[in-house]
């Protein structure tokens, strides 16, 4: 009889079935646990029956033993944790594999009897060799798992080999199969999680072979069943011949298997799937073909791997060029909401989906208009949960699907204001064939009432309603960078829109405070003294007009952050003219200015003569303000294809920081070198108008001077 007690295993301890120290093993194979000083410490009942001389406890190995596993005990004894090596002692038809390894202290052997000559492995490494060669070159997991099973199936010779896939829920798929001709296919057919209790699962991880010879067998027990020193039972978890659980080898007796065999594939650290083989008899594979299978799983996890990172790697790629241009297009958006619905790449090519609903400060907005309900619903639902900023489900949360929405993938990019961005997917109807009805049935087994493995494992088919197809680790993935890319093109439109007010309110309290009080003063002294009255007048004229070209400036700003451009009137202008004019004007405005002129005659050129104004007129008024000595060179040539007017002045030097922020807007406004003479918006829109001339304006200092050209195309 199994010794473990099947009566004590429940539905609700199923898992907890220790699984690792059994006190017994499988017995076609015989099993002694030394000491690290070489003393037995325990050996199975069937010892003696196997190797023809018994084990003592107390004692160190008989010595017909040790004269053939000298080299390999000593190796042991000496050897850390984790040590493992196999030799072969005995003759022909009484020759056995002996798989050594230390486990916790304990040096446990393994004797497998194994007629099979040693150098039937050299067969092996060639066998294991082409079936290598075989999948190397795979180009997707399926085509890979399909040539390994073939593989395996030649190479062991098993009725029956299947690669099996955990899915995210830790159930199961049969993803390929490879079987003896006039066997039912499993192939599709799903399987529960609880068929492979999660401790058997990280087991796997530890040990990635798991063979049963035969699956009613009697276990042979270990004599002591205790560590004499620790009282503790040994832990088997890296032993080939454990006894496996009794409710599993009831389960694969149900099943029509008598001989088993699996291998895990673990990717990246996790059981992404194993190879299980049944065969309709008592099947016992030689060691050595067993490490030739370990080493192709082995292969073929590290190409799943591979496979599936060139997969993600290209996915994640293709999304991130995507969410880059989107966001590109957000960052001067007037309204996010309606750039992110109408964005191109839209939101729709990000993860695949039915609709997309943008939500932002109770304002929802979707792509097809199919999701406009169940945004709201969803809305409302998420408001009210966690702190997460991604959500995913692909069953719906609230009592009946929406339009036919089950799945939603949700991220937060904005807290304050609720933003979401949503994914919806629609029901997706789906036939499970489930390899048996997937329940537990409490029955009265071998060993009374208890929990058993199901007895049909017949194709069992559940339609599957309500739900969508899951939202893959890419998407969630995705969804994130995309959430982070808008999260950041809030963050920067907020500290822009914000810092951009207050400095608009302090700049426009203290510009326009001077030119009121002037004109304030002004009215209250006309009288009507014509001549004193004519330059009141003018002082009034001066101040309004500075006042306009401030709020000028304003709107201007404003068009030019809402992205509509610079509107321009150009006509032929004589520049030369035009600069001549302007600088006369200057030296009347800015009073003791001496502007030196270098302005070559006869320049033609198709711009606006008034933007050009505003633009020379703001260079040398800064020149006037911000140089040293009130002197100014005021230049202007042309070149094949353009035009070059530079405004130089002598000046104290600029910090690097400050050169390169000139063009931006508000720079300095509120620092102690403010602007007396508007919001320091002037160089800004001077480079709008540049531009809009298809040409630059630049800055440059060196030798005591600054020196910003204009270059305007003609
Ligand atoms: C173990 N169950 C397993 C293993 C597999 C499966 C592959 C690993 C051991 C092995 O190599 O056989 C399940 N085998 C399958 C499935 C297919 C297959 C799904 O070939 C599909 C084709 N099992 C139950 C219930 C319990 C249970 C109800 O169905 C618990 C009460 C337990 N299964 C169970 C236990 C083990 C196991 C405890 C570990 C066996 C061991 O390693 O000791």
């Amino acid at each position: 009889m199994h010794n473990a007690s099947p009566d004590q295993v429940t539905l609700a301890n199923c898992e907890n079935e220790p699984i690792h120290t059994p006190g017994s093993i499988q017995p076609h194979g015989a099993l002694v646990a030394l000491a690290a000083d070489g003393r037995v410490l325990s050996r199975s009942q069937n010892f003696a029956e196997h190797l023809g001389t018994d084990a003592q406890p107390g004692h160190p190995l008989p010595a017909v033993l040790l004269s053939q596993l000298g080299e390999l005990v000593e190796a042991g004894l000496g050897a850390s944790e984790g040590w493992g090596d196999s030799a072969r002692c005995g003759e022909g038809e009484a020759s056995f594999d002996v798989i050594a390894h230390r486990f916790k202290n304990v040096i446990y052997l393994e004797f497998e009897p194994q007629p099979l000559p040693e150098n039937a492995f050299h067969h092996l490494a060639g066998d294991a060799q082409r079936i290598i060669s075989r999948i190397r070159h795979a180009r997707d997991t399926e085509a890979l798992l399909r040539r390994v099973t073939a593989g395996i199936h030649e190479l062991t010779g098993y009725d029956r080999v299947m690669a099996y896939r955990f899915r995210p829920d830790d159930s199961g798929e049969v993803v390929a199969e490879a079987h003896r001709p006039g066997l039912v296919s499993y192939l599709g057919q799903r399987y529960p999680a609880s068929d492979i209790p999660s401790q058997a699962r990280r087991l796997y991880i530890q040990n990635p072979t798991r063979l049963i010879a035969e699956v009613t067998y009697d276990p042979s027990p270990l004599i002591p069943a205790m560590h004499p020193e620790t009282g503790q039972p040994f832990d088997l978890s890296y032993c080939e011949l454990r006894s496996v659980s009794p409710i599993h080898c009831e389960y694969l007796n149900n099943m029509g298997v008598r001989g088993s065999m699996s291998v895990s594939i673990v990717v990246g650290g996790k059981l992404w799937g194993l190879f299980s083989c049944h065969h309709q008899t008592s099947k016992q594979l030689a060691y050595s073909v067993r490490l030739s299978f370990q080493m192709v799983s082995q292969i073929c996890a590290a190409l799943v791997e591979r496979l599936e990172q060139i997969q993600e790697g290209e996915a994640i790629n293709l999304a991130q060029t995507r969410i880059h241009a989107l966001e590109e297009g957000l960052h001067d958006a007037g309204d996010l909401i309606a750039a992110l619905c109408q964005a191109s790449p839209g939101l729709d090519q990000l993860v695949e989906c039915e609709d997309v609903a943008v939500c932002l400060k109770g304002r929802v907005q979707t792509l097809n208009g199919i999701a406009d309900d169940a945004a709201r619903q969803m809305q409302s639902h998420l408001s009210m949960l966690s702190d997460h900023d991604l959500y995913a489900v692909n069953r719906w949360p609230g009592s009946a699907p929406v339009n036919g929405l089950c799945g939603v993938l949700a991220v937060r990019f904005d807290r304050r204001k609720n933003g979401w961005i949503m994914w919806f997917r629609p029901e997706q109807v789906e036939n499970v064939r489930w390899g048996g009805k997937p329940e537990k049935i409490v029955d009265t087994g071998p060993s009374g009432p208890r929990l058993t493995p199901r007895g049909s494992f017949e194709a069992w088919e559940e339609v599957v309603r309500g739900q969508a197809v899951p939202w893959s680790r890419i998407e969630r993935n995705v969804a994130e960078r995309l959430r982070q890319a808008i999260a950041n093109v809030m963050f920067h439109r907020v500290s822009n829109t914000d810092s951009m007010r207050q400095m608009l309110i302090a700049a426009l309290g203290h510009d326009l405070r001077t030119p009121l009080q002037s004109i304030t003063m002004a009215a209250s002294m006309l009288s009507d003294n014509e001549q004193r009255t004519a330059r009141l007048r003018q002082a009034i004229a001066t101040s309004t007009g500075r006042m306009s070209r401030l709020v000028s400036h304003v709107m201007e700003l404003s068009r030019l952050q809402a992205g509509l451009g610079m509107a321009l009137a150009r006509v032929p202008t004589d520049v030369s003219a035009l600069l001549g004019d302007l600088a006369n004007e200057a030296e009347l405005a800015y009073p003791g200015l001496s502007l030196e002129r270098d302005i070559t005659p006869g320049i033609q050129a198709n711009v606006d003569p008034d933007r050009l104004a505003q633009v020379v007129i703001n260079l040398i008024g800064n020149a006037s303000q911000h140089g040293v000595g009130n002197r100014a060179r005021l230049s202007l040539s042309a070149g094949p294809k353009e035009v070059l007017l530079t405004v130089a002045n002598p000046a104290p030097p600029m910090s690097e920081h400050r050169l390169q922020n000139l063009f931006a807007p508000f720079k300095g406004t509120t620092s102690q070198q403010g602007n007396r003479d508007g919001l320091g918006l002037g160089l800004y829109i001077s480079d709008a108008i540049a531009r809009a001339h298809g040409g630059s304006i630049r800055a440059e200092q060196g030798e005591g001077e600054v020196r910003f050209t204009v270059r305007i195309a003609v």
